[in-house]
């Protein structure tokens, strides 16, 4: 028989790198700025991006005083030209580890779950990967020089995900299957008129007016929020996403003086008196 001793090794779990892909910045007021910065490449990201924006966004999910998330690009050309080409191997995008992933499909899933609101601020081209990104945020602001649309079939790759059917209960079937089988480009107009984005503002005043935006959630209640947010994935996202809507409820519940009641009870080695509590229905 082996001794668990000599079969166990610690793994140690190393620190987070300095962030090389993206910018994390805050305001005092509570928004978190999330910048994708790969210029060169119109903000094309790879897996070292897309890890540190899961780094950034759980950072962002377990620091109460952030209550809401801006998601944007460096500059003034893309917010984000999807998967980086010169990383994509055979099954996936390959990182410094040389495994190829598909990591952007989880990113979706953390924005989706984060019970923050996430602001998309677009200038310039939103296509591909990246437009499912601003897809995925739960409100687009977009500058007049925004372009959006998808590429894959031209590039050789899909996103049979939220990009197909959350892209088609936003603009609908017919849009949805345009978008996808011409890969047309949108402007920030055509977007605007097709639901995809919520407003249109001048390249100079995007930031000023995403603020602003940010700004007015913050002045509403971040329970109301953070429960209609889970309560509008729901739908999309099955049981995942009425997961997390119940464990929104499962929160104010702990509150309670029910709910702490019956830890109590359970610590001081005694029955819980739940009867107060009873309500008529
Ligand atoms: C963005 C476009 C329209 C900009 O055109 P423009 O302004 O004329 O500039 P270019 O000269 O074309 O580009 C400037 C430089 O940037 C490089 N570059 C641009 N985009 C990329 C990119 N995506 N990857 C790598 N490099 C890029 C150019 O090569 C150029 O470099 P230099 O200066 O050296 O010549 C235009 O650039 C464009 O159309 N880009 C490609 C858009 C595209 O097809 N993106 C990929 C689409 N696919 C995905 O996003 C993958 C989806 C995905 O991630 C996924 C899907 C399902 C499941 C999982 C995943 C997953 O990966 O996890």
């Amino acid at each position: 028989m082996i001794r668990p001793g000599c079969i166990w090794h610690p793994i140690p779990l190393r620190a987070l790198p300095a962030l090389t892909d993206i910018r994390y910045e805050r305001t005092a007021d509570g928004i978190a700025k999330m910048t994708i910065c790969r210029p060169s490449v119109r903000n094309a990201f790879r897996p070292q991006t897309l890890r540190e924006l899961e780094h950034a966004l759980m950072h962002a999910r377990d620091t109460p005083s952030i209550r809401l998330v801006i998601l944007t690009g460096e500059g003034t050309l893309a917010f984000c030209s999807g998967g980086d080409q010169s990383a994509r191997g055979h099954g996936g995008y390959v990182g410094h580890d040389g495994i190829p992933r598909l990591a952007v499909l989880d990113l979706h899933i953390m924005m989706r779950r984060l019970p923050k609101v996430v602001i998309a601020m677009v200038a310039g081209y939103a296509v591909g990967g990246g437009h499912i990104l601003h897809l995925v945020c739960d409100l687009t602001v977009a500058a007049e020089n925004a372009v959006f649309g998808q590429t894959g079939p031209k590039v050789g790759s899909f996103d049979g995900g939220y990009g197909s059917s959350y892209l088609a209960r936003i603009v609908g079937q017919k849009k949805a299957r345009e978008i996808w089988f011409l890969c047309r480009q949108y402007s920030a107009e055509e977007a605007r008129a097709m639901g995809l984005v919520n407003t249109v503002v001048p390249l100079e005043e995007l930031e000023v007016e995403t603020v602003k935006w940010a700004r007015q959630v913050l002045e509403k209640s971040p329970t109301a929020i953070a429960c209609i947010k889970a309560a509008m994935n729901a739908d999309g996202d099955g049981h995942a996403g009425l997961s997390q809507l119940a464990g929104e409820a499962t929160r104010m519940f702990y509150q309670s003086e029910e709910g702490k009641e019956g830890k109590k009870a359970f610590l001081e080695k005694r029955k819980p008196q739940f009867v107060p509590y009873v309500q008529e229905t």
